[in-house]
């Protein structure tokens, strides 16, 4: 089944994993099966009644079968290392450093709704102008979007498929989180781990505006807040 489109600059990373140790695993596997029954054919009892130990030329074509699986884990553990480097191991800073100025959110999640926390137009966190959406996240298009994620009860998961992100959300520990959405339109998150009876529920919109329609819909929200 193919995945979700990717709206997201770092999902190529994941992607192609995917695709790099899909094709690899077949085509070890048909090269194993293969083997295996190249071998049952001819060492087959009718042809060999007495045991043989003569059997150096199929010791080769094992051992070359050997490398090439050795070879293919190096190409895969060499890519997703350099991947999980780039989605996981850098700090907000050097996020910030290399894709520019980002937007703030954290996320928490209880049962069974998501909670948005906005810093308002001041960009700061514990202000007057801060503000909480439920169950949807608005973020403008081609901006670093970091998000801190925990939650409320139990553990839950927030994955959003389009954004290639699936991450734990535990009580009492922050995730950080960040993506760069590369389209704007509607896209679903949802939480991807059984956290009760109404887990099913737990889904949530992420809108990806354009630039100048964050920046007019940021400030409307500031303005509602605002207002008694
Ligand atoms: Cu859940």
């Amino acid at each position: 089944m193919p995945l979700m489109p990717d709206i997201s600059t770092h999902g190529f990373w994941i992607d192609w994993s995917l695709g790099i140790i899909t094709v690899v695993t077949v085509l070890v596997a048909i090269l194993s099966f293969a083997l295996i029954a190249m071998a049952m054919v001819n060492f087959r009892q009718r042809k060999n009644p007495t045991a043989t130990r003569h059997m150096s030329g199929w010791i080769t074509r094992f051992i070359i079968l050997d490398i090439i699986m050795i070879i293919f884990d190096i190409v895969i553990s060499v890519y997703s290392t350099i991947g999980w480097t780039e989605i996981m191991v850098l700090g907000d800073e050097t996020l910030i450093r290399k894709h520019g100025e980002a937007v703030h959110v954290n996320v928490v999640a209880r049962q069974f709704f998501w909670a948005f926390n906005y810093p308002g137009a001041d960009a700061t966190f514990g202000t007057a102008d801060d503000f909480t959406l439920a169950n949807q996240l608005v973020v403008p298009e081609n901006k670093l979007v970091l998000l801190a994620l925990t939650a409320g009860d139990t553990i839950h998961s927030f994955a959003a498929p389009h954004l290639r992100i699936k991450y734990d959300v535990i009580p009492g520990r922050e995730t950080r989180v960040w993506f760069k959405a590369t389209q704007t339109g509607e896209y679903p998150a949802m939480c991807t781990e059984l956290c009760g009876l109404g887990h099913f529920q737990m889904i949530a919109n992420i809108n990806v505006l354009s630039q100048p329609d964050y920046a007019r819909w940021l400030e409307t929200r500031t303005l509602t807040v605002g207002a008694p």
